[in-house]
């Protein structure tokens, strides 16, 4: 790292203290972090507004940003047509990389199902039974194999099929489904959908921005009603339904005398198999016999997410926590699948000696060892991250730096599970939360999500928003790396509702939930999808999504796959408010169809703006807005939050 250059307290740079703590380590120790890097190289501001096309090679050609209408690109590509081919490629590709996950579960689900696989089994055979009545399946007097065999056909259509309809489209409200039937946009399958959207973006191509737009919406549609859908409904089936349960969060999960093993990525399986490797006795003794008390599994990131919430293994941190945690000297291996893996990463593992794996054919990293899992012999894979973990604990010399922060926080609110803990087990319904929103205990529900970005302070934005978000009686529902930022406030306990307003307060402590509901991973979006679809089925909140009072927001977004997510929550129905940045230029027309226009053919919109408290004002006007139109806006105020509340807030 350059010697002259000058850094930011890092205590500005996250609310995460141990992150911050292990940001200081990193310095004094000379290793780099994005964090650093984000301070030093700053983001092109052609390219942060799309005013750039570098789609073929009479260019690239720039445009000018200050007035958009200036000129145009070599061939005559508006303005417009640039960003929204610019768009265009960020939802194909989060959409691409959602659908390549569930791809993968699907293909390991087909392999059980057919017997070809024994090193998985069908866990949940009640999901798989509801996925298949959802997909209007007869599951009456037939066998589990059977059942499965049906479900494979009609999932893989989900995927392969090049026309009609995509197989969950039953699960859409009927009025939701017919505004995307109107204005064509039912997405048919995910590969169909991504190839299309690409092939639009080819110069000469697609040179109508509200044409491209529509076919924008269908493939974010396949990542969110197929692509996501799939990923996390085959997870359940595979690997159990979570339901609610405790775990601890944050960095002191490590344990100096554990051989400690961190899994970080994306794909369940490969966690589920290194669940089998650490309890396995052969290297639980060779621990012991290496002088450890035992072997301790975490996970970060979403691949976390998803054994927190299904067998409760503690998380030790969100994205922006990755490269840190390897700064306590305590990782004695880390393994990555795909999504979300910092290059950098490697260079940090090197100066703390953690070895370092990559195990997806999809995602090597130069210098990186690959041990590639193969899920006919996943133990293959994770047995040999145990024993090289084991090694690297019996010959540890760098110095260990465990912060001490750790959080309790109760996770897996599944769709299913909020059925049951609002209804119980005879009556389990999504009535008691529309009786709650209709009578104004609960005004709203808000999804926030998403990622965290080291362009803003990390976990900040998420905490502050949703703090204002609860006090003023909004229900809080989540996935991805967000809530392991509310987790760490203190935010995922039952105990939190004493910071809800006094009607959402009211509902968590009836209940014994938590005002802010982690509901998994980033393709467990899709549980929201599904739980909207409930409200709406269950009745008195309107006939489509867009007539819920429900608002979202990705306040520390960072990657292809969070645009994607936004879009198809904004083609869905949902007002979706996005902070750090917005990749499209104000003022322009197709900046005006995202914000303004979607809401008027029926869909929902997008929103932009960087301060939590103002991000929260836009999405409880919106919810306000929506409670007007269906009748139910008794007299409520917005309870503003000014400098007073925030630095109230900001103590809590
Ligand atoms: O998919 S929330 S930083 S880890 S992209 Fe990545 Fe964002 Fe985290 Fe999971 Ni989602």
């Amino acid at each position: 790292m350059k010697e002259d250059r000058r850094h930011m307290d890092t205590k500005d740079l996250t609310a995460c203290d141990a992150t911050a703590q292990l940001l200081e380590r990193a310095r004094k120790d000379g290793v780099e972090t994005a964090f650093d890097r984000a301070q030093f190289m700053k983001p092109c501001p052609i390219g942060e507004k799309s005013a750039c096309c570098k789609h073929c090679a009479m260019g690239p050609c720039r445009l000018n940003m200050k007035n958009p209408y200036e000129k145009t690109g070599v061939c005559g590509a508006t303005i417009d047509t640039v960003q929204s081919r610019n768009f265009a490629r960020m939802v194909a590709c989060g959409t691409a990389a959602h659908s390549s996950h569930g791809m993968n579960i699907f293909h390991l689900f087909k392999s059980v199902a057919t017997g070809k696989n024994t090193e998985y089994a069908i866990k949940d055979v009640q999901k798989l039974t509801e996925v298949a009545e959802s997909l209007h399946i007869q599951t009456q007097d037939r066998s589990v194999s059977d059942i499965a065999a049906d479900v494979c056909q009609e999932l893989e259509s989900g995927f392969l099929q090049v026309d009609g309809e995509m197989p969950f489209a039953h699960r859409v409200p009927e009025k939701t489904l017919e505004t995307w039937r109107k204005l064509d946009i039912v997405p048919r399958g995910a590969m169909k959908e991504v190839m299309e959207l690409i092939q639009r973006t080819h110069a000469g191509m697609d040179q109508d921005y509200q044409n491209l737009t529509r076919q924008i919406s269908r493939t974010a549609l396949a990542d969110g009603w197929i692509g996501s859908m799939v990923a996390t409904e085959l997870s359940d089936i595979l690997f159990g339904t979570p339901s609610a349960i405790a775990t601890e969060v944050n960095m002191e999960c490590l344990k100096e005398d554990h051989v400690n093993i961190i899994i970080h990525g994306h794909e369940p399986y490969l966690m589920e198999s290194m669940v089998e490797s650490v309890h396995d006795p052969a290297f639980l003794a060779d621990a012991k016999a290496a002088g450890a008390r035992g072997i301790n599994l975490l996970g970060m990131c979403c691949s976390g997410l998803e054994m927190l919430s299904r067998h409760g293994i503690p998380h030790a941190g969100n994205f922006m926590s990755t490269e840190a945690v390897l700064a306590t000297g305590a990782v004695d291996a880390m393994g990555v699948d795909v999504q979300c893996i910092m290059q950098s990463l490697s260079n940090v593992a090197e100066c703390y000696e953690t070895p370092f794996f990559t195990t997806n054919a999809s995602c090597r990293i130069e210098g990186v060892e690959h041990i590639e899992l193969d899920e006919a012999k996943p133990r293959k894979c994770t047995d040999a991250v145990v024993k090289r973990a084991i090694h690297r604990f019996k010959n540890r010399k760098v110095r260990i730096e465990i912060p001490s922060q750790r959080n309790t926080a109760v996770f897996g609110f599944t769709h299913e599970y909020i059925n049951y803990m609002l209804g119980g087990t005879f009556r389990g319904a999504y009535t008691p939360l529309n009786e709650n929103i209709i009578n104004g205990h609960i005004r709203g529900v808000a999804g926030v999500v998403g990622c965290v970005n080291p362009r803003v302070k990390q976990d900040w934005v998420h905490v502050e928003l949703v703090k204002a978000l609860i006090k003023n009686d909004v229900l809080v529902v989540q996935t991805g790396c967000s809530q392991i930022a509310l987790a760490k406030a203190g935010l995922c306990t039952p105990e939190a509702a004493v910071l809800a307003g006094p009607g959402l307060r009211e509902v968590c402590e009836a209940v014994g939930m938590p005002p802010v509901l982690g509901m998994g991973a980033c393709v467990d979006n899709s549980r929201i999808l599904i739980a909207c679809s409930e409200m709406v089925r269950t009745g008195g909140l309107g006939n489509s999504i867009a007539d819920l009072p429900v608002a979202g927001a990705a306040p520390e977004w960072y990657s292809e796959k969070a645009v994607a997510i936004g879009q198809y929550f904004v083609a869905s129905g949902v007002f979706t408010v996005f902070g750090v940045t917005f990749p499209i230029i104000e003022g322009t027309r197709f900046h005006d169809l995202l914000f303004n226009g979607l809401e008027k053919q029926g869909l929902g919109r997008w929103g932009f703006e960087k301060d939590p408290y103002r991000m929260a004002a836009l999405m409880i006007d919106h919810i306000d807005k929506k409670r007007k139109a269906l009748g139910i806006d008794k007299a409520r105020e917005r309870v503003y939050i000014d400098m007073v509340d925030r630095r109230a807030l900001a103590g809590q």
